[in-house]
This record gives C-alpha cells, sequence and structure tokens, in this order.
C-alpha cells in the first residue's frame, strides 16, 4: 500500500511543480552568465509573460533546446548559452545574434532590427555599456566630492 502512496505523492508534486511554473532560477541565471543589466523575462522562452506559463515554445528556448538546455536545470542552462554564443545562433535570423540581442535589449524572438539597421549593438559612448549607469553615477559623486575637498581645503 506504501508504494502506490508514494507514487501518487510523487504525481501530485510533479503535477504542482510541473512545467506550468517555467523555470524559475532561469531568468536570473541568464542574467548572470551574460551580465545583463536586467534578468530578461518570461516572455524570452514562454508565450506569456507572467507565471503560470506555458511550454517554453519560442525560438529562442528552442535554441537552447537543441544544445542541451533542460528545464530547471541551470548548469544545463549556462552551457547551451555558452554553445549558442559559439555557435553565432541567431533564432530570428534579423542579423544580430541572440545574446547580443539580449544584452543590447532587443528581442531574440522577432526581427526587431530598424530598417537599414546594423548588427552592431547601438553604442553609449566612449567605453560605455548600457548596465555602467551606476558606474557613471558613482564617477560623477567621485568628482563632486573632489570638488567640495578642493573648495574646502582652499579655505583651510
Ligand atoms: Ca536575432
Ligand atoms: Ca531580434
Amino acid at each position: 500500500l506504501a508504494r502506490p502512496l508514494a507514487a501518487l505523492f510523487a504525481l501530485a508534486a510533479a503535477t504542482l511543480a510541473g512545467p506550468a511554473l517555467g523555470s524559475e532560477p532561469f531568468p536570473a541565471a541568464i542574467q548572470a552568465h551574460l551580465g545583463l543589466s536586467t534578468a530578461p523575462g518570461c516572455a524570452l522562452c514562454h508565450q506569456a509573460e507572467s507565471a503560470p506559463v506555458g511550454a517554453a515554445d519560442k525560438p529562442f528556448s528552442a535554441s537552447a533546446e537543441a544544445r542541451g538546455l533542460v528545464a530547471g536545470d541551470v548548469a544545463s542552462l549556462e552551457k547551451a548559452l555558452d554553445q549558442m554564443r559559439a555557435d553565432g545562433v541567431d533564432s530570428d535570423g534579423d542579423g544580430a545574434e541572440d545574446l547580443d540581442e539580449l544584452w543590447w535589449g532587443g528581442d531574440p524572438n522577432h526581427a526587431d532590427l530598424p530598417a537599414g539597421g546594423t548588427q552592431d549593438p547601438p553604442t553609449y559612448g566612449c567605453a560605455t555599456r548600457p548596465g555602467d549607469a551606476r558606474s557613471e553615477g558613482a564617477i560623477a559623486l567621485l568628482l563632486v566630492a573632489a570638488l567640495f575637498a578642493r573648495r574646502r581645503n582652499a579655505r583651510g
């Protein structure tokens, strides 16, 4: 009697935790692995933007699954991302690689480059990346602090 009961519990647990919840650690893992300024939304891989989401059925997830991605397995995700980078995967065929699109805020599932656009990410000034707003703010604060320190020294 114990074995069928255990099987029933396992089935119930699998149903509750099933793929409808998506792979919750994935957005943060993608952000960390690629150094993105924000975590991608559920819509990167799923049709629905918020939980409960359906199957991972977007071109990006198909490309990742073709490279060994297993739902819920962060290690397989990181491996798949590395392989996508190595393969230069462009799931939507718009000329920009999936991982580049993620990095500069494009949509790897839709050919969304502006007409006549290039595959180069937009630039934000000399050696500046979009995720560096925080360091720019820190540099500005340091400059202001240095100015105040100079004025104080000049008075004293
Ligand atoms: Ca693309
Ligand atoms: Ca695109």
